[in-house]
């Protein structure tokens, strides 16, 4: 016969076991799809699996408990019940309210801000030395995950590496940084750093007379066989394709293809105009590739389309922002030359200098420029990160610091 499960044992026997082998009167049971919530009389609660098989179904099966939680007031037939396995008797649940004041006592459910000890660098500096090569590579990765650039422990740059103290102390003091770091931007600002450039790019470029678009993510297969995609066999641009006909987007200039065209019909002349949002490619695995990365894409359709302005708007863009770069040229598929803007190795953006053969499919007869900058490439340049994980959306790191504790 299949072993009953927590539920089950809990709600027969009416008491639960603590690890260290404590009786405690039930209050209150909640079953989820795995796992089961288990309210203690005396307040304190336990979040199990749901199993058959664990340590505690067997210590509710076998009834061996060291002690009673005082707390709980248990009564002596409620312990007999367990004991026996006599489950033919009801038991009232009446918990006898004690007149010696004792409080009642309840648990916190919401998240309390620990206050971290200040001093912990020289606790760390005072402990025994840890050469690098006492690290083991999952200590390293460790390590390298929980730190951020500040802390300036980088394990390929052994001159960072001098006076390391054992692992254990280094992760500890770590967990405290980050903790501490969170802390403070909740105190604080209380910005994302993606959600935030957004808003600094988007200010920075309404200022510089661009007018911002907010376009869908989903695209039909035409605007990439227009960009001269073939979302079955492209290389370069690996799309996602969703059940029904539709892609996610991994550009932005079909829709600003389609802007341009329409709104050469109703504004001044030059045009300009640039998005920011989410974009899809299915990449393989990189320090500066994400398959959802987010893209500003800026241009401008008439009048002043030179590369010189171009290389203008890109730099004070950049210098807005702080941030270095350097420039290169190369080709894409999608329109022959491009400048790329550089940070180090890493690509920051593709510019362009328009007009390209495709601007006639698209209905555009005007030079234009343009460039595509990823936000959480920018991110890495100015936080120096190693990776562009760091910026990007993901449940294990806020604003460049891991979280996962
Ligand atoms: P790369 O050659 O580095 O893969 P790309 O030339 O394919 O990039 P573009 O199509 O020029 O990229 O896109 C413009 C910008 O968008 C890039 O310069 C980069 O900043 C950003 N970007 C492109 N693909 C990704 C990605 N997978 N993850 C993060 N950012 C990206
Ligand atoms: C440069 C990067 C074709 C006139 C609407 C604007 C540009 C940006 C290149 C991007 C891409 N192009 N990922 O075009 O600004 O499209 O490959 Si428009
Ligand atoms: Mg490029």
């Amino acid at each position: 016969m299949e072993r009953p499960n927590i539920e089950k044992l809990v709600k027969q026997n009416g008491v639960w076991m603590s690890r260290n082998d404590v009786l405690h009167g039930v209050k209150d049971i909640t079953v989820s799809r795995k796992k089961v919530r288990i309210e203690m009389d005396c307040g304190d609660f336990a979040v199990v699996n749901n199993s058959r098989r664990s340590a505690s179904a067997r210590a509710l099966r076998n009834s061996k408990y060291k002690k009673v939680c005082k707390r709980c007031k248990l009564s002596d037939e409620r312990i007999e019940r367990f004991v026996t396995k006599n489950f033919s008797t009801p038991v009232q649940q009446t918990v006898s309210v004690s007149n010696t004041g004792t409080k009642k006592v309840t648990k916190k459910n919401t998240a309390s801000i620990t206050p971290v000890p200040e001093k912990i660098e020289n606790q760390v500096k005072t402990q025994q030395v840890k050469t690098q090569s006492e690290y083991t590579d999952s200590m390293k990765k460790r390590i390298e995950m929980i730190s951020v650039p500040g802390d300036n422990i980088d394990f390929t740059d052994f001159d960072k590496l001098v006076d390391l103290p054992p692992f254990e102390v280094l992760e500890k003091e770590l967990v405290e940084r980050r903790k501490k770091d969170v802390c403070k931007i909740y105190e604080t600002s209380r910005e994302d750093m993606l959600a935030a450039l957004e808003r600094d790019i988007s200010e920075f470029l309404r200022s510089e007379g661009f007018m911002e678009i907010k376009s869908s993510i989903l695209i039909p297969e035409e605007y990439l066989l227009q960009m001269g995609i073939d979302p079955e066999t492209d290389e370069d641009y690996k799309v996602f394709k969703t059940n029904g006909n539709m892609y996610l987007r991994p550009m932005l200039a079909p829709v600003l293809y389609n802007y341009l065209r329409r709104f050469d019909k109703i504004l001044p002349d030059p045009v300009k105009i640039f998005e920011v949002g989410t974009c899809y490619r299915r990449e393989s695995d990189s320090s500066n590739h994400l398959e959802e990365f987010t893209m500003v894409n800026f241009c401008q359709m008439g009048d002043g389309a030179n590369a010189e302005n171009l290389m203008e708007i890109i730099d004070s863009f950049l210098k807005h922002l702080g941030i270095e770069y350097t420039t290169e040229g190369d080709s894409c598929l999608v329109y022959g030359n491009t400048v790329d803007i550089m940070h180090g190795d890493m690509e920051l953006s593709s510019a362009v200098v328009g007009p390209v053969p495709m601007d006639i499919d698209w209905g555009i007869n005007k030079p234009w420029i343009g460039a595509g900058f990823g936000l959480e490439r920018l991110l890495k340049a100015k936080h120096g990160f190693k990776n562009v994980k760091r910026g990007s959306r993901s449940e294990l790191y806020y604003n460049g610091n891991y979280i996962n504790f």
